[in-house]
């Protein structure tokens, strides 16, 4: 009798312990911090394709820059920033030569650089260009902005570009949940960046 006692004493103690660790458990998963997502504020949904070009004929070099809420830009010489992605820097008639499958050099004018921006984060962005090398005594730079989920063109704008190491902003836009909800045209000047 007394061994059956103890038997069920024991039994309850093992089921007592086992109730207690299961609720410890589902209290720990339930204070643990969850792990950080370090791109937590990037939206995935937006899409957007920012292209500028100027005049195919010409041998100048101008850049095209997008500043990120983060501080992070891209540009010629960061072909990857802040969930955006440059496809290639445009020198001129440098970047104009291609090989042909025969091996023959083919040469398309073509002024043009195309940044892609497969990630938006909430705050400012800031697109401008920059004239690296003038050989014309003007440049006329088209930039054009395109929503590629939603298919809309979004923006244009062009702007004349006379001097070397010359600024140019294209626009300002502001992004709230994937969207772009203001923009504006204020001038930004990157203090010596470049020069
Ligand atoms: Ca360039
Ligand atoms: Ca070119």
């Amino acid at each position: 009798m007394l061994n059956v006692m103890k038997s069920v004493q024991i039994d309850l103690y093992l089921a007592m312990t086992l109730f207690w660790m299961v609720i410890a458990i589902v209290a720990l998963c339930m204070i643990a911090p969850k792990a950080k997502n370090k791109d937590a504020d990037v939206k995935i949904e937006g899409l957007l394709r920012v292209v500028m070009t100027y005049d195919d004929m010409s041998d100048d070099d101008i850049d095209l820059h997008i500043k990120a809420p983060n501080g992070q830009e891209v540009y010629f010489n960061a072909k990857v920033a802040a969930g955006m992605f440059l496809d290639l820097d445009d020198v001129g008639f440098a970047s104009d030569t291609m090989q042909g499958l025969d091996g023959k050099p083919i040469i398309i004018r073509k002024n043009e650089e195309i940044v892609t921006m497969r990630g938006l984060m909430n705050g400012e962005y800031i697109v401008f260009c920059h004239a690296w090398r003038l050989n014309s005594p003007q440049s006329k730079v088209k930039c054009e902005i395109f929503d590629i989920k939603t298919k809309r063109y979004v923006y244009s704008k062009s702007v004349d570009l006379h001097l070397v190491r010359q600024y140019k902003t294209f626009i300002r836009f502001v992004v709230e949940d994937g969207k772009i909800v203001s923009t504006n045209n204020l001038d930004y000047q990157p203090d010596g960046v470049l020069n």
